[in-house]
């Protein structure tokens, strides 16, 4: 299924074409020739360049074993038999004496053994998934240019749930998705069952991704309906052989608006007797239901807030309701109000903090990486490590709303990576990470979500370097140890091919392209500068919307002396809520990351910053560093065209150009509107913005993608 275009063929094909067209062009009035198929990115990472017919066998029988030999079937090199599927409990597998007890339900064991005096590749675990884990691992292995005669793996996953969060709307709209439309045919299903299906579950498998938030956060009643719950399970059946279960976004209103009863309130016994018979009711239809995913009182969503009842009464509600079944409930922790006058960072902690240890244990507490909301750079949210007591799962954003849509480059690894080793300072060697990962805690659930970057564009993300922001998800959700880095190797010499020299330049591009987009949108700790709804380009004018804390001008607080949003004890205090050790960094503007400054700090412009630069010139110069990295980018992506087949190059080449191009856009609008408040000069043989700061403000664009409806 998944389209194996190799480059050879592709050029025969081209050389073909190029002959005909040459024909063609002999006569004037022939119709144009249709483009000769060029790589289109469909493969993703899975891209076997040497499948053959190697000898696979599995011991046992059941539907994710299949799946998993006819994995390695299509991957192998044929020389590489004989492989070996068997449960860890295979009577067989006794001799060998391997220790099996660690890799829990879903870990493997691939390396070579002795089997029924035969010399085999054995792929083991104590159940189906965790064998159809050690095959994508041993197919990775291979891939990344490992031998398969000194195959010796063996891992098991750090969280329990590895979860993509779809935000997608049942009209095929996705929320913040620029990748195109759903992937989702809701109208056709439960009968069509696109065979995409299919590969976005490989995909997914193949780096550990065990469930899927079929539909968006901002959810409609309507998804809990029999009609779509169909849909649903069709879409389970499919996934099911893969290991992945879906789960379902709830409106908390949907007893209100399906049931017509005349209250959502938790703690009324006919709301939650409602739930309890909508669950019994996905359960039958979809036995292996993961649960519920909720956003609740938070940017207009309903939720037990409506009537006086807190969190945990709406969390522990609907976990009773999908107790019985094995279900969980993902509570998110994103919530502000705007009747708080309270500083934005500071209210999901402020709400959620003392309901630590509140939650029954089917319930975890969905927190985003930073308080604020996915910003290039943000410090990581208080509530990791202030919540002990709670299974806490981690949320990154792996759609790129704020760091330049689905046509910039920029790997998300050094961000993920940056957050998950963050000390929170309350435990000793405590980390974000470990805070997640439960270590430590007595067994609990644990997780962490990608909110996906996925659409129906036939190469699924919008490019070929998104695919890297799916993939490292999924690896760091397994292993949050693993490394941006070394992530990025094994996913460039699978999608590219195992050139070093290749692999070289594409994981430096990588690296690099993280800091980038932070520079050029607003370095130092400044944050949601975008322009309203869409948050596609600059917006830091913005000053006008409903909600003081809609407005960009809400987090930079810029004007005449100084800029930034004072968070010490002299501004908002956010950083108490910070462990003591790490809040006594924040409170001192000598001390705190020059990379997270502004988000502590209201400071002049004059202020001379470690660098020896004054605030302005350092947050300029940092603008220019974003814009020239961008370029190098380019540069080095056109060094790579020999190596690279022309489709996925091509296209790349085509958006490094909109990055580049809107990367100076957002460089000089800010630079012209910083200007106008600070009425300084530009520092010495630094480039005035292309136009005047009017010309950015009249930029408008009504139909850019991703936008709420
Ligand atoms: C914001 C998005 C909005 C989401 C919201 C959320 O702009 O579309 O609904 O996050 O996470 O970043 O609920």
């Amino acid at each position: 299924m998944v389209a194996e275009e190799r480059w050879e063929d592709a050029m025969k094909v081209r050389a073909v074409a190029g002959a005909i067209a040459l024909l063609l062009g002999l006569f004037a009035s022939a119709p144009p020739i249709t483009a000769a198929p060029v790589d289109d990115g469909y493969a993703l990472w899975l891209r076997y360049v040497s499948a053959g017919n190697a000898a696979v066998e599995t011991r046992g029988d059941s539907p994710t074993l299949a799946v998993a030999r006819d994995e390695l079937r299509r991957g192998l090199p044929g020389t590489a038999g004989p492989v070996v599927l068997a449960r860890a409990s295979d009577a067989a597998l006794a001799p060998l004496r391997l220790r099996t007890t660690s890799l829990g339900d879903e870990g493997y064991i691939v390396r070579r053994a002795t089997i029924g005096g035969r010399m085999v590749t054995l792929v083991t675990g104590n159940s189906d998934r965790g064998i159809l884990y050690g095959a994508f691992a041993l197919l990775r292995h291979l891939g990344t240019g490992g031998s398969i005669e000194r195959v010796d793996l063996a891992s098991a996953p750090a969280v329990r749930l590895r979860l993509l969060n779809h935000w997608d709307n049942l009209d095929g709209q996705v929320e913040r998705g620029y990748a195109g439309r759903s992937l989702w045919d809701w109208w056709n299903l439960p009968d069509v069952k696109d065979p995409r299906y299919v590969d976005y579950a490989r995909a997914n498998a193949s780096i550990g991704i065990n469930g899927t938030v079929l539909n968006n956060v901002n959810a409609r009643a309507e998804s809990l309906t029999p009609f779509y719950i169909a849909k649903a399970a069709a879409l389970a059946d499919v996934f099911r052989p893969y290991g992945i279960k879906v789960y379902l976004s709830a409106r908390f209103s949907a007893p209100v608006e399906l049931g017509g009863l005349k209250s959502a309130d938790p703690r009324d016994p006919e709301a939650a007797a409602w739930w309890k018979a909508k669950a019994d009711e996905i359960y039958r239809a979809i036995p292996d239901f993961g649960g519920f995913l909720v956003k609740a009182n938070s940017e207009g969503q309903p939720g037990p807030r409506d009537y006086g009842a807190t969190h945990v009464d709406g969390a522990n509600m609907l976990a009773g309701a999908v107790k019985p079944h094995g279900g969980v409930v993902m509570w998110r922790a994103f919530v502000y109000a705007d009747t708080d006058p309270e500083d934005r960072a500071k209210q999901a902690y402020i709400e959620f903090k003392p309901l630590d240890g509140k939650f029954a244990d089917n319930v975890i507490v969905q927190v985003k990486n930073g308080a604020i909301d996915f910003q290039p750079r943000e410090p990581f949210h208080p509530l990791f490590g202030a919540m002990p007591a709670t299974p806490l799962m981690m949320e990154f954003q792996i759609t790129k709303e704020y760091l330049g849509f689905a046509s910039h480059l920029v790997y998300l690894g050094p961000l993920f990576e940056e957050v998950l080793d963050a000390r929170t300072g309350r435990r000793v060697g405590e980390t974000v990470s470990s805070v997640i990962t439960g270590e430590g805690a007595r067994p609990r659930l644990t997780g962490m979500a990608g909110v996906a970057n996925i659409g129906d564009a036939r190469d699924w993300t919008g490019s070929t370097f998104n695919q890297a922001n799916w993939y490292v998800f999924g690896r760091m959700a397994w292993d949050p140890g693993l490394g941006a880095e070394a992530i990025a190797r094994e996913w460039a010499a699978q999608t590219f091919g195992n050139d070093p020299a290749l692999i070289d330049r594409v994981t430096r591009m990588m690296i690099a392209s993280r800091e980038a987009v932070v520079d050029y949108t607003g370095a130092l700790g400044l944050a949601h500068l975008f322009a309203t709804g869409h948050h596609y380009g600059p917006g830091p004018w913005i000053a006008d919307l409903k909600r003081p804390e809609w407005n960009p001008v809400y987090y930079h607080r810029a004007d005449r002396n100084g800029i930034g949003f004072d968070r010490t004890r002299s501004g908002s205090n956010a950083i108490s809520q910070y462990a003591p050790s790490i809040a006594r960094i924040y409170a001192d503007p000598g001390k705190t990351p020059l990379e997270e400054l502004l988000w502590f700090h209201h400071l002049p412009w004059t202020y001379r910053v470690s660098t020896g630069r004054t605030l302005w010139a350092e947050l300029v110069w940092r603008y220019d560093r974003g814009v020239a990295t961008v370029g190098d980018l380019r540069r080095q992506w056109s060094t790579l065209k020999p190596k690279v087949d022309a489709g996925r190059w091509e296209k790349q080449a085509a958006l490094l150009r909109v990055q580049e191009r809107e990367a100076i856009w957002w460089r000089d609008a800010s630079i012209a509107y910083w200007m106008s408040l600070n009425q300084l000069p530009l520092p010495d043989g630094v480039r005035p913005p292309e136009h005047d700061l009017e010309w950015y403000k009249a930029q408008s664009f009504p139909f850019a993608p991703g936008n709420p409806h």
